[in-house]
C-alpha cells in the first residue's frame, strides 16, 4: 500500500493544520506486537477487566494483579516503536503544534521520538502508593520483575500499584483539562486505534467535531465514532500513518 489510500482531502487538511491533534488507543501499539484490550486477540478476551484494571480486583488480588502488569511490562520492554509511532513523531518534527494524546500506557511514543506526549491512563513504567500516600516511583524497563516476585511496597509500608487509571477511577483533572483544550483548539484531529468506547477519553473526538475541527479516524475496523467522522481510513496504523507523512 502507498500514499493512494490516503484520500486528497485529508492529506490537504493536514497539511494545512496550524494546530494538530494524535488521539492513539491500543491499536497503534498492536504491531509493535502489544496486544490490543478488546476484538480479537483483545486482553479482555482472556482476562475480565473488572479483576485486572480496578480498584476492586487489586483489593481483592494484588498478586494478580501485578503478575498481569508485570508480564505487560516484559511485552513491552522488549517492544519497539513501529512506523506508525515514528509517522506521528515525524509529523511533530515536522510541526512542533502537533500534539499526542494517548490512552496506551506503554511509553511508544516518547521512545519514538514524540514531545510532551499526555498520557491519559498513566503509564506502565510508573508506581504509586495504593494507600494513597502521594508518592510515586519509577521503574527501570531494563529490569522487569518476574510475574511471582514479592510485591512491591511503599515507603510508608502500604502496598504500591501501577500508576494507571482503573475503571471506575478518575483520570488526572490537570491532564484531562490540558486534554479537552488542545483538542478544542485543534484544527485536525486524527483518532488511531482505538474503540472509542471508554470514557472520558471518547467524548474527546466529539468535543474537535463541534469546535469546527477535521476528525479523521485510521483504524483497521469501524468503531462507534466512525459515522460521526469527516473520513475514516480503513487501514493498519504502521501503513496509514507513513502514508500520510510521506503524501504531504
Ligand atoms: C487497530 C490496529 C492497527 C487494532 N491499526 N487500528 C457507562 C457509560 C459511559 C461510561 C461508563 C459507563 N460505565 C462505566 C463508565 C466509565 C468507564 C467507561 O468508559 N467504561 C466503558 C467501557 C463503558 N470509564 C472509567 O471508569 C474511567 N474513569 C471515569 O470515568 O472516572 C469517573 C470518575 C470521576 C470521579 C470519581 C471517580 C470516577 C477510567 C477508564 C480507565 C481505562 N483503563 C484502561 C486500563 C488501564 C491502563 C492499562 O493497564 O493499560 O485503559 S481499560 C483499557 O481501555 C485501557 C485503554 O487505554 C482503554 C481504551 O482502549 P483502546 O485503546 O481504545 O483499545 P481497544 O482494544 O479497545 O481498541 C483497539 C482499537 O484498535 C480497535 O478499534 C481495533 O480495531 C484497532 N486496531 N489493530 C489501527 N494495526
Ligand atoms: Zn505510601
Amino acid at each position: 500500500m502507498n500514499a493512494t489510500i490516503i484520500p486528497q482531502r485529508v492529506v490537504d487538511a493536514v497539511r494545512r493544520a496550524r494546530r494538530g491533534v494524535v488521539l492513539t488507543g491500543a491499536g497503534i501499539s498492536a504491531e509493535s506486537g502489544i496486544p490490543t484490550f478488546r476484538g480479537s486477540g483483545g486482553l479482555w478476551r482472556s482476562w475480565r477487566p473488572e479483576d485486572l484494571a480496578s480498584p476492586i480486583g487489586f483489593a481483592r488480588d494484588p498478586a494478580a494483579v501485578w503478575a498481569w502488569y508485570r508480564w505487560r511490562q516484559g511485552l513491552v520492554a522488549r517492544a519497539r516503536p513501529n512506523p506508525g509511532h515514528e509517522a506521528i513523531a515525524a509529523l511533530g518534527h515536522r510541526d512542533p503544534g502537533w500534539q499526542v494524546l494517548t490512552q496506551n500506557v506503554d511509553g511508544l511514543h516518547t521512545r519514538a521520538g514524540s514531545a510532551q506526549v499526555i498520557e491519559l491512563h498513566g503509564s506502565i513504567w510508573r508506581v504509586s502508593c495504593a494507600a494513597g500516600c502521594g508518592r510515586i516511583a519509577h521503574l527501570d524497563p531494563g529490569h522487569v520483575e518476574p510475574e511471582d516476585a514479592p510485591l512491591p511496597h511503599c515507603a510508608c509500608g502500604a502496598l504500591q500499584r501501577p500508576a494507571v487509571v482503573w475503571f471506575g477511577e478518575p483520570l488526572d483533572p490537570a491532564v484531562v483539562e490540558q486534554a479537552w483544550r488542545a483538542v478544542e483548539a485543534c484544527d485536525v484531529l486524527l483518532v488511531v486505534g482505538t474503540s472509542g468506547v471508554v470514557y472520558p477519553v471518547a467524548a474527546l473526538p466529539e468535543r474537535a467535531r463541534q469546535r469546527g475541527a477535521t476528525v479523521i479516524e485510521i483504524n483497521i475496523e469501524r468503531t462507534p465514532l466512525s459515522s460521526h467522522v469527516d473520513a475514516h481510513i480503513a487501514a493498519p496504523a504502521a501503513v496509514a500513518l507513513p502514508a500520510l507523512v510521506a503524501a504531504l
